[in-house]
């Protein structure tokens, strides 16, 4: 399999980390979204990363349909998403809400270094940060210090999406020591697992 994206991008991390954690092996084309616009459409007509291309040629796109496919190939009854049930909803939730901390977090970004600088709208960037601030202290409101993962006791998607969303609104500002500090604790806790220390950009 051939992951084409780089690590920066926490969907494209997301992914990787996945892999790793389910022993697939694959190469990773390490291509931005931005930097290398022509090539990616080649692999994904929306000009986005990540995309999964499979042995069979196929290509995936989008990190939650490229890991709903993952699941499926490592068996759904040991995924790092539960099969069905309260298990699921409660992961899907926490994976919807810090995909959705990236997706502002990026907005921010994108509002920043895609905007000539008098076009800068402050209270856009500020809300978009705000809003990524508030779905992470959620989520660090439900880290029990004494469990070594957030949920079931057990790796899930709901800790590497928790995961690579503290990254990248860290790198954008945000104080996750003082502001999260049980959400940083796990995210420490978690480098010291190969899929999240191998996959640092
Ligand atoms: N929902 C998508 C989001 C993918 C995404 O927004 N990727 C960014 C990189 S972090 C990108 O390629 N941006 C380039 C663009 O939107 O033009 C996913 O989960 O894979």
């Amino acid at each position: 399999m051939l992951l084409v994206g780089v690590n920066r991008s926490p969907y494209t991390r997301r992914v990787a980390i996945t892999l790793k954690a389910y022993g697939m092996p694959f190469e990773q084309r390490a291509l931005s979204g931005f930097a290398d616009r022509a090539e990616v459409r080649t692999r994904n007509p929306l000009g986005r990363i990540p995309a999964l291309v499979l042995d069979s040629g196929e290509t995936l796109i989008d990190s939650g349909a490229i890991i709903d496919h993952l699941d499926e190939t490592h068996g759904r009854n040991r995924a790092l998403t539960p099969e069905a049930g309260a298990d699921r909803r409660a992961v899907m939730k926490v994976a919807a809400t810090m995909m959705g901390a990236c997706d502002k977090a990026l907005q921010a970004a994108y509002s920043r270094n895609h905007t000539p600088p008098e076009k800068q709208h402050q209270p856009w960037f500020d809300d978009c940060i705000a809003q990524a601030a508030s779905a992470l202290a959620a989520v660090d409101a439900m880290v029990n210090p004494n469990e070594p993962y957030l949920l079931l006791g057990r790796l899930t998607q709901a800790d590497i999406t928790a995961f690579v969303a503290e990254r990248i609104a860290r790198g954008l500002g945000v104080d996750t020591d003082t502001q999260m500090p049980k959400l940083r604790a796990l995210t420490r806790k978690l480098m010291e697992e190969e899929p999240f220390r191998s996959t640092e950009p």
